[in-house]
């Protein structure tokens, strides 16, 4: 089959609530246009993110009642050791209530102000957390990864010879460690090849300097390497993981992605003094070693998580429920960034909305178009989450890519509903010249999309 069908049946479902376009329209203004200040109950199908919004197996359901709240020691703890000691393969596993925790533990460890960390390209978070320790977040992905009609395997992979040059002219001692996202988010959730992640190993090892993985994706990202790269289709996908976590010294982790869990994550590692630091750390912001922030039920959850993420009739529905929606927008004549990414469609906003100008923030004006004609809500991937002022001149400087992500919830949404959000697309993309522009009346200091606040520039293109 093109597009293979479930592999589950629902057992338990929650009603969504329709809403009016008079409706959302008021929300939609109450929230300054910004779709994180909607109320979610107010959203139709709700594809703002993938992560901590998918369903749950019965197994780890029943998981959960088999928590061992212990504050020392839970055994929930040691399966979830176990669990991701098997995949992942690094000694220590520390394990966090997200990702960012994770980001924040290594960072504040191991970075020091006027270092750098290179990576393919940074999530937000991810950035946030290296700047936040004054150090410099360095994005060197392949220069394809910025055209979004560029239709190439693996999108996602490093830039071997500008990761050498940056190397060489920030120097081997600025660098505590270079990271690779997999899949990569803010690039269209693109994967890197496993050959990529070989020769990123052979570089930074005649240099000396560790290897991580931003792994939130990592299965999605392993089942790209077996459909896609040449000696891995009759591997199974959790050899992919082991060979290609094998290459690194350790990895961050969103389990709210491939963990198939509603909140946790961890930092794994080979290092034992940076274990032994960030342990320490972990103990005075987080919690006590064997549930880091969590609960002993959600460690199980985690665990069962990490091992259904790898079954591949799941990963093939997944990566093809993913596949169905670009190709109906794009067979729609919808502008979407290519190749279709692995959790996620991108719509192409510079293309959809020509009428918009960058400083309008056509891909803003995009998502809350959707929200407010279809009751579909979307996220922003350009000037709102990247754009900076220039620390000198003050000067706004825009990410090359203006893109609103439909990140699809793992195991949520029916094949139905997919094609609900399609259709709505295409009829909105028919009609897109009435959609306007937005001005930017509040920003925070960091993560500005979060809290930022917009107008409406009603008549400014008519
Ligand atoms: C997402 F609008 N991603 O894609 P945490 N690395 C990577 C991620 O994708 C990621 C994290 C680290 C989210 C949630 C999100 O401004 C935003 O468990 C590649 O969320 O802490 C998270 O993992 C961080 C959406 C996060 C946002 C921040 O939707």
């Amino acid at each position: 089959m093109k597009f293979p069908s479930e592999p589950f049946k629902i057992k338990v479902v929650e009603p969504i609530r329709r809403t009016t376009r008079e409706e959302r329209d008021r929300l939609l203004r109450h929230a300054g246009y910004n779709l994180f200040q909607v109320p979610a109950d107010s959203v139709y199908v709700d594809l703002l993110t993938d992560s901590g919004t998918s369903a749950m197996s019965d197994n780890q359901w029943a998981g959960m009642m088999l928590g061992d709240e212990s504050y020392a020691g839970s055994k929930n703890y040691f399966h979830f050791e176990e669990v991701v000691r098997s995949i992942f393969g690094y000694q220590h596993v520390i394990p966090t209530h997200q990702g960012r925790m994770a980001e924040n533990l290594l960072f504040s460890t191991v970075l020091k102000p006027g270092m750098c960390v290179p990576n393919n390209i940074h999530f937000d978070t991810t950035r946030a957390n290296v700047e936040h320790q004054g150090a410099e977040a360095l994005d060197v992905v392949i220069k394809e990864a910025y055209d979004p009609h560029c239709d190439v395997p693996f999108k996602g992979n490093m830039d071997l010879l500008r990761l050498e040059h940056a190397i060489n002219r920030i120097g081997r001692d600025r660098i505590p460690l270079v990271m690779i996202t997999i899949t990569n988010n803010s690039g269209g959730g693109q994967p890197v090849s496993m050959a990529n992640i070989r020769e990123t190993r052979a570089l930074v090892n005649r240099y000396g300097i560790p290897l991580f993985f931003d792994a939130c994706r990592f299965a999605e990202n392993c089942f790209f390497i077996k459909e896609r790269e040449a000696g891995y289709a009759e591997k199974p996908v959790i050899d992919i993981a082991r060979e290609l976590f094998g290459y690194g010294d350790g990895c961050t982790m969103s389990a709210k992605k491939d963990g198939l869990v509603n909140i946790g994550g961890f930092l794994s590692l080979n290092n034992d003094q940076w274990a032994q630091d960030i342990t320490n750390l972990l103990i005075l912001v987080e919690g006590f070693p064997t549930y880091g922030g969590l609960a002993g039920r959600d460690l199980e959850a985690m665990a069962r998580g990490l091992r259904e993420v790898l079954d591949e009739d799941y990963l093939s529905f997944r990566i093809g429920q993913v596949r169905y929606l670009g190709e109906l927008l794009d067979q729609g004549g919808v502008p979407i960034v290519k190749p279709i990414g692995g959790h996620a469609v991108y719509l192409n906003a510079k293309e959809f909305l020509p009428h918009i100008p960058a400083s309008q923030f056509p891909a803003q004006a995009l998502a809350c178009a959707l929200f407010r004609e279809y009751g579909i809500r979307g996220v922003e991937i350009g000037a709102v989450m990247f754009g900076k002022h220039d620390a000198v001149t003050g000067q706004v400087m825009y990410p090359e890519l203006e893109m609103v992500r439909l990140a699809i919830p793992r195991r949520v949404y029916t094949n139905m509903q997919i094609t609900y959000v399609a259709e709505s697309i295409i009829a909105l993309y028919q009609q897109r010249g009435m959609i306007n522009g937005l001005k930017m009346v509040y920003e925070a200091p960091t993560l500005r999309h979060f809290t930022a606040r917009f107008d409406e520039l009603v008549l400014l293109h008519t």
